[in-house]
């Protein structure tokens, strides 16, 4: 090897910058700091609401800690990171965190106005065991807001799942988790400390209320992974709304490789000022095979085998199938629209998709399938 090939397999180890990310929908925008190839720290955080423009966030960042592990690890540039950014939804996937071979991870952003001076930012992390044996693994979702930009008058109240962090501007900002076992609230940098020093910690369970320099953060405590399978973590950022029937998405099951997924890009939200479609995606297909996806009105809590396949729906509450005749796209994607009309009623219902496309090379001989994706209806 001359210096001219070392030259070229230097830059091929190099990483790709993965830029700052940012979403908007009217009042609301959120702005996710570019991610770094070493550092440890949550990365930057901007969070807008409200007319006046100020930015109510500091800080963010997701930490995972594998059973054994010495210390917690932020997601970094690390792996194979790709971004894309659209108007109102961003993701960044990670194909091999920290270069482990054991997780994928994806990270999800949506956002969404339901007014002047209010909204929802949806912030989710997806893990998948990309190993052949089972992964144990503690989830951090950590925040720093400054409310109105200055964090002296901060006062939190809520629970161990809810943190709701206002000032005397009267704006109000709700971190809320789905699902976590502990979380903390303390002040800057007491909660980011435990995640970026070089021990093992879980969060101490100092709930609100506090006043002063919120920083907080949630966990999620050892969650098994078994090869393939996907689980979904998920905090909603809300601001001056009560949020009490909040969108979600959410990962879950096995499916039959590490490349073939189903996933959407679009928040399920029932909107009354107009009806709003929700992509339910699949991707890592061959290009040209045929495809199919099914929805059913319940999940299954365990792989039930049809027909060579895991079905991760319930087929007794079987809705419908579609992709009939149609075929994967170049690029190994297919997704179907579905319409979600402005009426109340749709509040809170729960749907559940599997992705199954055409592979000789899947476990069965004849078709990959994807793990489980429910999707829950909400409004803001
Ligand atoms: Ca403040
Ligand atoms: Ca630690
Ligand atoms: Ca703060």
């Amino acid at each position: 090897m001359n210096l001219h090939h070392l030259v070229i397999v230097a830059a091929g180890l190099t990483a790709a910058a993965v830029a700052q990310a940012t979403i908007t929908d009217g009042n609301m925008k959120v702005t996710y700091g570019a991610l770094s190839p070493t550092s440890q720290s949550p990365r930057s955080f901007a969070l807008f609401g409200d007319a006046l423009a100020i930015d109510h966030g500091f800080q963010s960042g997701w930490y995972y800690r594998i059973a054994g592990d010495t210390r917690e690890f932020s997601l970094r540039n690390v792996g194979g990171v790709t971004q894309v950014v659209g108007p109102v939804h961003a993701d960044r996937d990670f194909a091999d965190v920290d270069a482990r071979g054991l997780l994928k991870a994806s990270i999800d952003y949506d956002i969404y106005d339901s007014g002047p001076a209010s909204g929802v930012a949806i912030n989710r992390l997806t893990l998948m065991n990309r190993s052949n044996a089972p992964v144990t693994v503690d989830v951090f979702c950590y925040h720093d807001l400054d409310i109105a930009g200055n964090f002296a008058n901060d006062v939190c109240t809520g629970n161990n799942s809810s943190h709701k962090v206002t000032d005397p501007s009267g704006v109000s900002v709700e971190l809320r988790a789905l699902g976590n076992d502990l979380s903390a609230v303390g002040v800057f940098p007491t909660v980011r400390d435990l995640l970026t020093n070089t021990a093992v910690d879980d969060l101490p369970g100092t709930l609100p209320p506090f006043s002063g320099d919120y920083t907080g953060a949630f966990q999620w405590q050892n969650r098994t992974l078994q090869p393939f399978e996907q689980l979904s973590f998920v905090v909603w950022q809300i601001v001056d709304t009560a949020g009490s029937a909040l969108p979600l998405v959410q990962q879950y099951g096995a499916g039959s490789s590490s490349a073939f997924e189903i996933h959407t890009t679009t928040i399920a939200l029932q909107d009354n000022s107009a009806p709003r479609t929700l992509q339910v995606q699949m991707k890592g297909a061959i290009p040209g095979v045929q495809y199919l996806f099914l929805a059913c009105a319940a999940p299954s809590a365990v792989a039930t085998p049809f027909f060579g396949v895991d079905l991760w729906v319930d087929y007794s509450s079987f809705l419908g199938t579609y992709g009939h005749g149609m075929v994967v796209s170049p690029t190994g994607e297919a997704s179907e629209p579905f319409s979600i009309p402005p009426s109340p009623y749709l509040t809170g219902i729960m749907v559940f998709f599997q992705a199954f496309a055409e592979d000789v090379t899947a476990p069965n001989g004849f078709a990959h399938w994807s793990a489980g994706l429910g999707v829950r209806v909400g409004k803001v």
